[in-house]
């Protein structure tokens, strides 16, 4: 086994012998076959548009399968099995319709295994392979790696703005081309760069795509009261970053007396017009960052619907109570495949309610583009007149790691002039502290989900065209967070955007090789994150 895509990876190099997010080698062993079908399909899929036949089932069901190897969202080895079965399927219906047969390309021509057993051995070997075809060069190795990973955080929102009904061919065209260039062996280092940079800019347009996706469907999210103590009654709760499942589950719940709840990174929910306005029982959020998830799901009272990562083991003490929906997976748990919410709303009736009702306690979500730039004026002026010296974006994912407690003092360190931006699941450090106002303006404001970057992106880009400076001239500091893969295709994208001095913890990625690290420390003045005051004083000289 080798998976070194997350934060939480287990040495310097990778897992190797089991996840530490929980994921069996088998299971590893069939993402990593299912990555080598799909490298196949994206080879035929790029041959087959150069003659301007295309096929949309291909190109969804690409992010779909992708998205699904992202940490923590499928473990269930049957479902990888269905999907390496597909991916063979959909390419060779698109082979077959090729004028010209290829040639000189296995993978276009794999065939796979019929047994379980058979599939987890093709897998290891086709891991194998693929390490020991790029050891020679740890440089191209560590790239390609990067490549892959980010092309999963691009599926991921691909696959978001799909569910919504937002397409761009463009960003399927690179996912293939992508895929089919890890099997070129003559691509230089500096080819795996400019791929990668593509990779940032293509993720771009995939998160401005979900962005219109989000934003058409449920309108511009506004700056929103969010209950955090619960409500006496039944109760659902909903976790991951899927606003059309969670839209689902409060239609079909409404008049039911069932109280909805969101968790993780679905708080940013309540912020959306049609969602929070439309369904008043969208009620609260319960909980935190998902690596919280053992206690507060063995603590909540009612069902748990998983509709993305970050799915952690389910502990028996609450198991049953857990569905899943899309391409997320765990064995022996009920996984909804059509939306249809029927049992998860019966259990609910028949698990036990919140009894009691605890302190009012609140938080405020809903700080996306729209609503911070309707304010720029104000903003603008507070920054000329001095009552806002700097910004600070401190973003990205959470995680178990000690060295996490580093944003929260971060947080609580950042002087009284100064204004931080969030969003993703590390803002659950701090995501609660009372920073107050400066000239009625949030000193702390959650931009949104981890899928919301494009909005981060989009205010400094904003702000940077009203005082007519480059980004990197803005009062304005990014401190990253990253724990998967998504992170990486943010990161990547930043890159693209010429950002710089951008801070990155709480360690620095294990598939990024020294010299890769040292070129981007170079370019963009990439660094590792030090300490709260030593990087403060840095950003505020
Ligand atoms: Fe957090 Fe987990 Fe959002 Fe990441 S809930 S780390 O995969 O997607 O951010
Ligand atoms: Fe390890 Fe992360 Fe891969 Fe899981 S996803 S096996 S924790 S590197």
């Amino acid at each position: 086994m080798f998976c070194s895509q997350c934060e939480q990876t287990a040495s310097e190099q990778g897992c190797l012998k089991w996840g530490a997010c929980g994921k069996s080698p088998d299971v590893d062993a069939l993402q990593d076959l299912l990555l080598h079908c799909l490298r196949g399909l994206g080879e035929v899929a790029t041959i087959a548009r150069q003659y301007g036949i295309l096929s949309f089932e291909a190109n969804t069901f690409t992010c779909e399968a992708l998205f699904s190897t992202l940490t923590n969202v499928n473990f269930d080895a049957e479902d990888f099995i269905h999907y390496i079965h597909k991916t063979v399927q959909l390419r060779d219906n698109l082979r077959a319709l090729l004028p010209q047969p290829i040639t000189g390309s296995p993978l276009c021509w794999l065939s796979v295994g019929e047994t379980k057993e058979e599939l987890i051995q093709q897998g290891k070997n086709s891991e194998f392979d693929f390490i020991s075809q790029s050891a020679s060069n740890v440089d191209i190795f560590s790239l390609k790696l990067t490549v892959i990973y980010g092309l999963k955080g691009i599926a991921a929102y691909g696959y978001h703005a799909q569910e919504l009904g937002h397409h761009d061919e463009r960003v399927y065209a690179f996912c293939h081309e992508a895929l089919a260039a890890l099997s070129n062996a003559d691509l230089t280092l500096d080819d795996w760069v400019n791929i990668a940079l593509k990779l940032g800019e293509v993720n771009l347009r995939v998160m401005e795509l979900l962005d219109a996706a989000n934003t058409e469907t449920y309108g511009h999210p506004v700056p929103t009261t969010v209950a955090l103590n619960p409500h006496a009654g039944k109760a659902i709760l909903v976790s991951g970053h899927d606003l059309k499942d969670l839209e689902e589950l409060l239609k079909q719940t409404e008049n039911t007396g069932i109280y909805v709840y969101t968790h993780g990174e679905l708080l940013p929910a309540h912020g959306y017009p049609k969602l929070k306005q439309k369904y008043p029982h969208l009620y609260g959020h319960y909980g935190t960052a998902w690596q919280n998830q053992t206690r507060e799901f063995a603590d909540f009272p009612g069902p748990i619907v998983m509709t993305t990562n970050c799915l952690m083991p389910p502990h028996q003490t609450y198991k049953n109570r857990v569905f899943t929906c899309g391409p997320v997976g765990w064995p022996d748990v009920t996984h909804l495949s059509s939306r249809d919410f029927t049992a998860v709303i019966k259990m609910a009736l028949e698990l036990p309610r919140f009894t009691e009702t605890q302190e009012p306690r609140q938080v405020m979500t809903g700080f996306a583009r729209n609503a911070v730039l309707n304010v720029a004026d104000e903003v603008i002026n507070a920054v000329k007149t001095g009552k806002i010296r700097h910004f600070f974006l401190v973003g990205g994912c959470d995680g178990a790691k000690p060295g996490r407690s580093y944003y929260s003092e971060f947080v609580e360190k950042v002087p009284q002039d100064c204004v931080v931006l969030t969003l993703a699941c590390g803002k659950f450090r701090f995501f609660d502290q009372e920073l107050g106002e400066i000239n009625g303006i949030p000193r702390l404001m959650d931009v949104g989900q981890c899928n919301d970057a494009y909005s981060a992106i989009q205010i400094a880009l904003a702000l940077a065209n009203a005082f007519n400076v480059d980004v990197n001239e803005l009062p304005l500091s990014m401190i990253l967070s990253w724990y998967e893969q998504k992170a990486v295709s943010i990161l990547l994208t930043l890159l693209y955007l010429g950002i710089k001095d951008i801070r990155l913890g709480p360690t620095l990625p294990a598939f990024i090789s020294p010299n890769v690290f040292q070129l981007l420390q170079r370019q963009y003045n990439l660094q590792p994150i030090t300490t709260p005051d030593a990087d403060l004083a840095a950003c505020l000289a």
